[in-house]
């Protein structure tokens, strides 16, 4: 066949595409319709995963499950939007891997709102301006992010999805060589995830430039002589900073873990975590005595991790499972009085 014979079965394709895409929002739209008379939230993690395993069982062509993801995540976006658009806050600026979290998740479409601190976020999602909030909650090489754990222990708000996301970082800059670099503006953590490429380029003696966000370093050192930023590759471009290394980081395995929050509790999907906060008594086995319930029920512990929150210790807690299954009920139930339960969500990874 010529290239415009193929065009035009392609053209034939798209338009039946097209139309199974309105036929199929006209049903959303109805939905959208019911949820907003019944006030029902919109975003269903659940009903989005089930639809994506059917799909890829019964898939034989050539999309990969990873194109069925990227396809059809795109399209419960553009859904979600058609009945009801909702707003969503993430730790700024804009080109942050918090951005790029936020848009993997709610696509091209939605509204989305910079914000200064993890606390904001948390604010602005209690608050109602946004349904939904975007946060960092622990790395592979830095652990966990205390700002997230004191956020989530304050506000009465709901993880309702967990999200993955490799880091990457690049040298970015105006000069031609890192001979000319007198000073590299990043984010703390990312000058500690970068150390070993930083000493063999002999970068640990220039100025090294601690600032709030890897996206700000991009906008500063653009504007600057003489600098560079550790940023990610998006931020880079967004500033028109020329990349001069790629893939910097110590550990190639760089990972950030991420949640999403609102003001909701998720349905079981029959494959959830679920994250607690425990204040245990300050008595001798009050940690053990708690954990024999998990294994007594057979429960699988996948996180335990230990925080001080002005002065009190309190534990960060992930378990297989989620809060509404039968054998999970009752120790939420036995020791209600001693735990926060932070939510239940569809279980990406069992850990970073
Ligand atoms: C739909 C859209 C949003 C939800 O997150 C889940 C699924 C979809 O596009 O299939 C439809 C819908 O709102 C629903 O089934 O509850």
């Amino acid at each position: 066949m010529t290239l415009d014979e193929l065009r035009l079965n392609i053209d034939s394709i798209d338009d039946q595409l097209l139309d199974l895409y309105n036929r199929r929002m006209e049903q959303v739209y109805i939905v959208g319709e019911v949820k907003n008379t019944t006030g029902t939230p919109i975003y269903r993690p659940e009903r989005e995963q089930a639809i994506l395993n059917r799909l890829k069982k019964q898939n034989s062509g050539k999309l990969t499950d990873e194109a069925i993801d990227a396809l059809f995540l795109e399209l419960f976006a553009v859904s979600r939007n058609l009945e009801r658009p909702e707003a969503i806050a993430y730790l700024g600026p804009k080109a942050s891997f918090t951005h790029q979290v936020a848009e993997s998740r709610f696509g091209a479409m939605s509204r989305y709102i910079p914000m200064g601190s993890i606390e904001a976020v948390f604010r602005e999602v209690n608050r109602g301006t946004a349904k939904f909030g975007v946060i960092p909650i622990e790395n592979s090489s830095n652990g966990i992010v205390s700002n997230t754990i004191n956020s989530l222990r304050e506000y009465n708000l709901k993880i309702i999805a967990e999200v993955f996301m490799d880091i990457h970082h690049t040298l970015a800059t105006r000069c031609d060589s890192i001979e000319q670099i007198k000073k590299i503006y990043s984010k703390d953590i990312a000058f500690d995830q970068c150390r070993i490429f930083l000493q063999d380029c002999g970068l640990d003696e220039v100025e090294l430039i601690p600032i709030e966000s890897t996206a700000k370093a991009a906008k500063l050192a653009m504007e600057e002589d003489y600098s560079a930023a550790i940023c990610a590759d998006v931020a880079a471009k967004l500033y028109n900073l020329p990349i001069l290394f790629k893939n910097i980081e110590d550990c190639t395995n760089n990972k950030t873990r991420f949640f999403v929050i609102s003001n909701f509790d998720n349905l079981v999907s029959g494959n959830d975590k679920t994250s607690i906060l425990v204040y245990l008594r300050n008595k001798p086995g009050a940690l053990v005595e708690f954990l024999n319930d998990f294994e007594r029920c057979e429960v699988n512990l996948n996180k335990i991790k230990s925080h001080i929150v002005e002065g009190e210790s309190i534990f960060f807690i992930e378990f297989d499972g989620h809060q509404k299954d039968s054998h999970i009920i009752d120790i939420m139930d036995r020791h209600k009085d001693e735990i926060k339960i932070l939510g239940s969500y569809i279980k990406e990874n069992d850990d970073i």
